[in-house]
């Protein structure tokens, strides 16, 4: 391996990785939500955990918030609160699913009322934006149809794209929309944004604003998800990730628990396409339902980090020597064993070197948060769904 250790450590100590804040809190499926103890009852809470996260592994500084699940009088506050807390407040994801009132859709709903109460909710968001200083602002639909014939195709295209353009046009300079497309659930037959394609087709449209982000959990089994993130950074249409894995649908197990290998090969994409940037948002979006929160978040940022500093470790120069002779053995030689190095005891020195202790999970065990949480909070928050 000729790639200079001092360069990926480098490139490891400006990776930043965003937590979403209701993977602090109770989740579980639609057949129970399990209650865990110390979990936080505000949102003040959440992002205290979420700093946590960010103190054992120094590379998560932001936590994103759901509205109206981390719903407070003074966004303001809330914002200073972060900052006090080390840490600061990122994304703001819209929530147009969980109202009676969007059964048949939120934005491509038939009824005109109510896909304008969805679009005030993703207006409202912006308006959050501007105080939390927030750069972007994450859709995700669950519009679709259950039965064929139940609506019309096209028309909810049509009515997408319209609410899309108005959320565009209420963007500021420095503000982006970041467009997330899932192939199903809840919507069981059409979703209106089943895949990239389509997510890319309304970005296009729009401009430089509009971006993609991908979901690792939102493709049919077998996508070769890392195809996509070549293509879309390649068009400069990559906004960021939803990191999570799954066995079998959107399951948001801790990112790189299913399918390291994966992992690696998106954050090859990413580094290759030159998307290891702050223009790209690298977030979490899971729910520890068995594990603990807190050392689940941290598990899963390490998670993230491990396939990182592999695909940092990648010998290029032979890679693409190899490439270009053809030499498909070779090539794949060079690629396999960057994956198979083990990073840790880079890692381990890397965090040294930023006055970090060389094992997150020990030292946040080791710290009595979790006594301290368990003891003071009783009755935790739902994450937000199925409580
Ligand atoms: C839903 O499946 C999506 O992944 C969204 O990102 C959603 O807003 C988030 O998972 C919280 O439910
Ligand atoms: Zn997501
Ligand atoms: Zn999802």
């Amino acid at each position: 391996m000729t790639t200079d250790t001092a360069q990926a450590k480098a490139a490891l100590r400006t990776q930043r990785i965003e937590t979403p804040s209701w993977a602090y809190g109770n989740s579980g499926t639609r057949f129970k939500v399990f209650a865990q103890q110390g979990v936080p009852r505000t949102p003040q809470e959440k992002i205290d955990d979420a700093a946590q996260v960010h103190r054992y592994t120094g590379i998560a500084p932001s936590v994103a918030l759901h509205i109206p699940w981390d719903k407070v009088d003074d966004y303001a506050a809330l914002a200073e609160h972060a900052r006090e807390r080390g840490v600061q407040v990122g994304t703001i994801n819209t929530n147009v699913f969980q109202d009676d009132d969007y059964m048949l859709g939120s934005v491509t709903n038939p009824d005109p009322a109510v896909r304008k109460k969805a679009l005030n909710h993703l207006l409202e968001c912006v308006d959050i934006m501007d105080v939390t200083g927030s750069r972007d602002l994450k859709l995700w639909f669950s519009d679709g149809t259950n039965y064929p014939g139940q609506d019309d195709i096209r028309a909810r295209q049509d009515r997408l794209a319209e609410a899309l353009a108005a959320v565009y046009e209420r963007l500021g300079d420095d503000q982006r929309f970041l467009l997330e497309y899932k192939l199903f659930e809840p919507a069981f037959y059409t979703t209106d944004l089943p895949d990239w394609g389509t997510s890319y087709a309304h970005c296009l449209k729009l401009g430089p604003k509009a971006q993609v982000v991908v979901d690792t959990g939102h493709h049919a089994p077998g996508t070769n998800i890392e195809f996509i993130v070549a293509f879309l950074l390649r068009e400069g249409k990559l906004g960021g990730f939803d990191f999570n894995s799954r066995f079998y649908a959107d399951d948001d197990l801790m990112v790189g628990a299913a399918d390291p290998f994966q992992l690696f090969r998106i954050m090859h994409e990413v580094i290759q396409g030159g998307g290891y940037t702050d223009e790209i948002a690298f977030m979490l979006d899971q729910c520890h339902n068995i594990e603990p929160k807190i050392p689940g978040q941290i598990r899963s940022v390490m998670n993230v980090q491990e396939a990182t500093a592999k695909a940092l470790l990648v010998d290029v120069e032979a890679l693409r020597a190899a490439q270009k002779a053809g030499d498909v053995l070779g090539a794949n030689a060079v690629f396999m064993d960057a994956y198979n190095t083990d990073v840790r005891p880079l890692l381990a020195e890397l965090r040294a070197e930023m006055g970090l202790a060389p094992d997150p999970m020990a030292a946040y065990a080791r710290s009595g948060y979790f006594e301290k949480i368990r003891d003071g909070r009783k009755d935790g928050q739902a994450a937000g769904w199925g409580a």
